[in-house]
């Protein structure tokens, strides 16, 4: 029998009623967004090993959950755009035509919630009630999903009120199916504001309110409507006098977004009074604000993190985020007391662990406890640097936007665009090695536009030129720059410390929003001069026998004319793929550089 509830959204109702006709499940049970209803879930996913309840003293409310062998990344060759012209999918993106995508989807989906329970998900991207938040229904047989929606999203009878009788929402269809991965489907209907999942269990795959809706189809909405969805975290530097400056940073996928949005600054910094706020670290959207300049919102409520790496030096606030009301995905459980472990998290790991297969641990055979992507969904108001103003329906104003990749070499550890167009080549251009947040090769260098490669709803070419348009209208541009932790050595040792001293790159950044600092004119564009980045308090080892020293920061603020002609050749590729939607402002970047280089 299904609950009893009393929704009157005809357009949900008539979701639902589909989904349920296609799907076949025992019983519909709405998700009133209620702790109750959330623990009667809990203990029903824990009866069944699809959640094990972890040690309460040391993580309460903590939750472990493993996902299958074969599902543990986002797929991106199985994730589609799917417009009506193929098009308007553009290069990025694979694309399959709506009705054929629907009939593969209904194919999986029919008869698969057989003896099962269908849950429905209302959800809100955003603060509940602000002007700019979004809805979406998401339903779902997986208990994991619903769990984590309520995490990472606002979800409930507050957000189908909010709603009232709209049929302005995304229609999110999951379904775990049999996760076979050879009928795993991420699709994406920007045009009729749909998302349909089947096959998968993993978050990014499967927690549609993420990366489907507020980066794949909220970047087409902010197309048609004028504002922008973005890859990006969002931070606030307070300074000694209490002023907070805002920036917001595009990284690819496990590039550290998590770690710079609450770093630490250095001592040196904290001592004087220095701090940084999280708003938040993985997802912007971005408007013009009234007075001008442009305003950034976390639409999400909690954080999807990378758990291996993350430690109580590398990053003490992501730490205690997970501390309680936390699920782990595919870390390694310590059985006896019943906590988790992932490489890094200390030295040591305790003796006989699960790894995240499942099976003993033997630290000797060389395989990794925890999965490399496996990840903690946490509660972003556990995080003890939120801002005060994290949920501000108006967001926050931006001094800066920073774009980012992992290179071994080429980019170096900061320079600033000359001016809005000219930043958002700089964005385009962007290059980072692959990561295990998706499937397929790691460490390959990719063309990575923006961190939004998997992630742009549309055509690259025109969501490019979305970028010059918004230029226009924002009369008080943030600056953009670009910055690269990741330059190594030739034994492969990091070069930059990284970590809290990536505030000493932040606050030159803000110096030269201010104007209160020159840089030296280059054919990339403006580098800080070395004496600029204030090292004081740099003088520990960065590594055994190892300090930072200024001749390493020269080396990493130079530009490397041979590596430079080098990219730019592989950026010519890229541009030819895009065609010849590829804005002419970008053409005449790239023709200026290579000219400049070649000087
Ligand atoms: C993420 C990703 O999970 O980018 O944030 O893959
Ligand atoms: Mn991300």
């Amino acid at each position: 029998m299904d609950e009893l509830v009393s929704v009157t959204n005809k357009a949900v109702l008539d979701f639902v009623d589909e989904a349920r006709a296609l799907a076949a499940p025992d019983r519909v049970i709405w998700i009133d967004g209620s702790e109750t209803q959330l623990e009667d879930l809990r203990k029903q996913a824990m009866a069944t090993g699809e959640l094990i309840k972890l040690n309460e003293e040391k993580l309460p409310g903590c939750y472990y959950h493993r996902s299958a062998l074969n599902d543990v990344a986002r797929v991106e060759g199985r994730t589609f755009i799917c417009t009506r012209k193929k098009e308007d999918a553009g290069p990025t993106n694979n694309w399959m035509d709506p009705q054929e995508a629907y009939t593969v989807c209904r194919d999986v989906l029919r008869g698969s919630m057989k003896g099962r329970d269908m849950y429905v998900i209302p959800f809100c991207m955003g603060p509940v009630g602000s002007r700019f938040a979004k809805v979406g229904i998401e339903i779902t047989d997986s208990i994991y999903v619903v769990v984590s929606m309520a995490i990472m999203t606002r979800v409930g009878d507050e957000v189908l009120k909010m709603l009232g009788d709209s049929s302005d929402f995304v229609h999110g269809m999951h379904g775990k199916c049999m996760l076979d991965e050879n009928k795993r489907y991420i699709l994406q209907f920007p045009e009729d504001n749909a998302i349909w999942s089947v096959n998968s269990g993993y978050g990014g795959n499967v927690l549609l309110g993420k990366k489907c809706f507020a980066l794949r189809i909220a970047s087409f909405q902010g197309k048609r409507e004028g504002w922008m969805a973005e890859h990006m975290l969002i931070l606030g530097i307070e300074y000694p006098d209490g002023q907070v400056k805002y920036v917001a940073a595009a990284f690819p996928s496990a590039c550290g977004k998590t770690n710079l949005a609450m770093m630490l600054p250095p001592e040196y910094y904290s001592e004087r009074g220095y701090k940084v706020w999280t708003v938040g670290d993985d997802i912007a959207w971005l408007r013009v604000g009234k007075d001008g300049r442009l305003w950034a919102c976390n639409p999400e409520a909690g954080f999807f993190g990378v758990a291996p790496g993350t430690n109580a030096h590398s990053n003490p606030n992501a730490l205690a985020c997970t501390r309680r009301g936390t699920i782990f995905t595919n870390v390694a459980l310590n059985p006896s007391d019943k906590t988790v472990w992932w490489e890094k998290l200390e030295n040591d790991p305790p003796a006989g662990l699960l790894s995240w297969k499942g099976e003993p641990w033997d630290k000797a055979s060389g395989e990794k406890a925890a999965h490399p992507n496996s990840r903690f969904t946490a509660p972003a108001k556990n995080c003890p640097c939120i801002a005060k103003n994290w949920e501000d329906p108006d967001g926050v104003p931006l001094s800066a936007i920073v774009f980012g990749g992992r290179r071994a070499r080429t980019a170096p550890l900061v320079y600033q665009s000359r001016d809005w167009d000219h930043g958002v080549f700089v964005g385009s251009i962007m290059a980072s090695e692959t990561t295990a947040a998706a499937t397929g090769a790691v460490g390959v260098v990719r063309r990575d536009p923006m961190a939004m490669r998997p992630f742009i709803g549309y055509h690259v070419g025109d969501y490019l030129q979305h970028w010059i348009e918004m230029g226009k209208k924002i009369p008080n541009k943030p600056k953009i720059f670009n910055v690269n932790w990741f330059r190594t050595d030739e034994n492969g040792d990091f070069l930059w410390p990284g970590f809290g001293d990536n505030f000493r790159v932040l606050e030159w950044i803000i110096k030269r929003c201010e104007g209160k600092v020159d840089a030296q004119e280059t054919a990339i564009g403006g580098l800080p001069f070395a004496g600029d980045i204030d090292l004081s308090g740099l003088d520990y080892e960065i590594r055994p026998g190892k300090k930072f020293d200024r001749e390493t920061l020269d080396s990493i603020l130079t530009v490397e004319k041979d590596a430079w002609v080098e990219d730019t050749a592989s950026i010519e590729d890229f541009y030819a793929s895009i065609g010849d939607r590829l804005p002419a402002e970008l053409r005449a970047s790239l023709d200026r550089l290579e000219r400049e280089l070649k000087n």
